[in-house]
């Protein structure tokens, strides 16, 4: 399009908003250069015509997901320059309180849904975050970038395909500055365009000129226009350089010079989108130069806010990890009259009753929908709730994950299924670097409130080691994670319907063993807080500190050790995170000698974290050194006796709690 053929004004603009993130960036290498800011610091000087070109393309409450190098993205949105420094500097009145810093910059006010540290993870979150606006019938679209680099990453793969198949709302915009770090584009993918990937994707594909402002927004609009039409995503590759090192202080030796000085001198945005200006309106050379002269001072202006400005109170270093919610209500105890139901059927209640109460309570995961879950918990769903709210993916745990992230973010309340705990290794960044800190990182701006609902553990023939493990202890390792773990139908009914009901992301196992137990459950709303242990029976002589399947080989063993006069006490922890530490306190403190039981392996498990927490706060009431009976540090073999051995036993248990017992 020649200049003359649009309207001069919004040129004017972008060159106005392409100058304050060039200026942006600019103090941001003197400051790195002073020592001000951290190593981490990615400038996208020389990529500023994507962030202006995409932006011009929305409507103001679209959204975007941002990458590492995702300053002018944010500026483009909107995002208030000096609390966008004030973060850089690790302020407290910056966009993330000083959690952040430039790599998580966010304001979902104004639909910047969060820059992200790790290359490709903000693919599958925007399929959520466009899954929400889609099923909301908001009109939204979701814009999510990211580099050249990042399509090599198995997020990328996953998320488009999903984007596709979904018919998202969402556009995915490649910035391929033609390196990532310092391998280039052509050593890493064997095609000559990223977009030409999106043809086995069944999405259209476009390569624009990146450093063309009109030529980004003209190609973003087409996408957005189909997008928010219900035509689905478009890959929309804008090709383009970085015009400094990949981090603030990078020296950069591994691009050859000429080539630097080639995109300098020859293709720098900003002077492209000049030169267009004063070809169609020569009279505007002095407005150009005022509005470069303007941005200048304005963020100088915003470095010298961010100096003045405080750091955040060290006492609330802990504040934002997870969303302060006030306490659910207990629910009556289950009585033994209440109809029997197995564990299965039990879980299958409590997310249906939660769906009927809750319409932004959504169930995505492979085989959840026509066949029910692995494990038959959303057997009928899909007659039940419809195919928009039961939805069956793919096997891309991944974007399983992300999806769920994006979707709770924008205020679904999405329960995930993982058919078995050992899989969460392929989704792990989504659980521990996404689901669980975007809270924390993003400065308490967001919540998270997603269940990953997952079969752990292993029961009966076993399916070997990598269908039975128990994970646990991996996620009670990741500060922004809450771990529930029940032991009975009605436990499981309860302690779902808190961890739906809760605001923060909840993993919720479920012991395959326990899949057919059947027990009394409460018909109707029967919630169980997080964080409240169960004495499952109550003695004086030893405490049992248990979870899951181990409590019914506690209280077998319990049983037992009473006809020898030991009385046992034991504490079904239910919850992983939050702890009771109260109640293992008391109960220890009752006792003096503690047996911590789990079928999670020795080594930095469960069980060492449980005996550290006796030994920090009640030590003086120790009459015994603590012991634990864990797996054995051995993958889970398949054949059964082996397996029994590596298990701990109901004789283990006696054993152990005989000599602590002192008997
Ligand atoms: C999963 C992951 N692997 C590696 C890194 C380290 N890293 C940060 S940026 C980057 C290069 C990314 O290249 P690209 O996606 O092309 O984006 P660019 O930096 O060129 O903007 C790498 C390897 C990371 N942050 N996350």
């Amino acid at each position: 399009m020649a200049a003359t053929d649009l309207a001069i004004d919004e040129l004017v603009s972008y060159y106005r908003q392409m100058q304050r993130i060039r200026h942006f960036e600019d103090e941001l290498l003197h400051a790195s250069r002073r020592g001000d800011l951290a190593d981490a610091t990615h400038l996208c000087i020389g990529q500023e015509a994507i962030a202006v070109g995409t932006m011009a393309a929305l409507e103001p409450s679209d959204l975007i997901t941002s990458t590492h190098r995702g300053h002018g993205h944010c500026i483009a949105k909107g995002a208030d320059p000096q609390r966008m420094m004030a973060e850089l500097y690790g302020k407290a009145c910056g966009y993330c309180r000083g959690r952040g810093g430039s790599m998580h910059i966010a304001d979902f006010s104004l639909g910047i849904c969060g820059a992200n540290g790790i290359v490709g993870a903000g693919m599958p979150i925007a399929n959520g975050i466009a899954l929400a606006a889609k099923l909301k019938g908001t009109g939204q679209v979701c814009l999510s970038f990211f580099g050249d680099g990042a399509a090599n990453q198995g997020a990328f793969h996953e998320a488009l395909n999903l984007a596709a198949l979904w018919s998202l709302p969402v556009v995915f915009i490649c910035e391929n500055n033609a390196y990532a770090v310092s391998m280039a584009s052509h050593e890493s993918m064997k095609i000559e365009n990223v977009a030409d990937r999106a043809a086995a994707y069944g999405m259209p594909g476009v390569v624009v000129d990146g450093n063309d402002v009109l030529a980004v927004r003209g190609a973003t609009r087409e996408a957005v226009a189909l997008a928010r039409s219900g035509g689905g995503p478009t890959l929309v590759e804008c090709k383009t350089y970085r015009m400094t090192g990949h981090y603030a202080m990078d020296p950069d030796r591994y691009r050859p010079r000429e080539e630097r000085q080639w995109w300098a001198k020859h293709n720098d945005p900003l002077e492209r989108a000049a030169q267009r200006i004063l070809e169609a309106a020569p009279e505007l050379g002095d407005e150009l130069k005022h509005l470069k002269a303007a941005a200048k001072a304005e963020i100088k202006a915003a470095v010298r806010f961010a100096h003045e400005m405080e750091c955040p109170a060290v006492d609330d270093r802990a504040v934002h990890v997870f969303t302060p919610q006030a306490p659910l209500r207990d629910s009556r105890p289950a009585h033994a009259d209440a109809p029997e139901k197995t564990f299965v059927e039990a879980l299958s209640e409590a997310l249906g009753e939660e769906m009927d109460r809750d319409e932004s309570v959504i169930v995505i995961g492979e085989d959840v929908a026509k066949r029910g879950g692995a494990f038959q918990v959303t057997a009928g769903f899909l007659e039940r709730f419809g195919a928009e709210r039961v939805r069956d993916t793919p096997i891309s745990e991944a974007a399983i994950i992300g999806c769920g992230v994006g979707a709770a973010m924008q205020g679904l309340r999405p329960v995930t299924e993982i058919m078995f705990s050992d899989f969460v290794t392929v989704a792990m960044d989504q659980i521990a670097n996404q689901a669980a800190k975007m809270r924390y990182m993003f400065g308490g701006q967001v919540s998270v409130p997603l269940v990953i609902r997952a079969s752990s553990g292993c029961a009966g023939r076993a399916r070997a080691a990598q269908h039975s493990q128990s994970l646990e202890a991996w996620f009670m390792h990741t500060p922004g994670l809450k771990v529930a773990y029940p032991s009975t139908p009605a436990e499981a009914k309860g302690l779902l319907t808190a961890a739906i009901r809760d605001e923060d992301p909840v993993l919720f196992l479920e012991h395959k063993g326990l899949y057919q137990m059947k027990g009394p459950v409460p018909a109707g709303e029967y919630v169980i807080p997080l964080g409240k242990a169960d004495v499952k029976r109550a003695g004086r002589d030893l405490t049992i500190v248990t979870y899951a399947r181990a409590v019914h080989t506690a209280l077998d063993a319990a049983e037992r050790l009473a006809k020898d006069g030991i009385a046992a006490d034991v504490l079904d922890l239910r919850t992983l995170v939050p702890l009771d530490v109260e109640a293992l306190l008391a109960s220890v403190r009752k006792t003096g000698r503690v047996l911590v039981l789990t079928e999670d392996c020795r080594t930095a498990g469960a069980a060492a974290e449980i005996i550290a927490l006796v030994t920090d706060h009640a030590f003086e009431a120790l009459k015994a050194a603590p012991i634990r009976l864990t797996a054995e540090d051995v993958p889970l073999p398949y054949s059964v006796p082996l397996q029994d051995c590596v298990l701990p036993s109901v004789g283990q248990v006696l054993e152990a709690a005989r000599g602590l017992a002192g008997r």
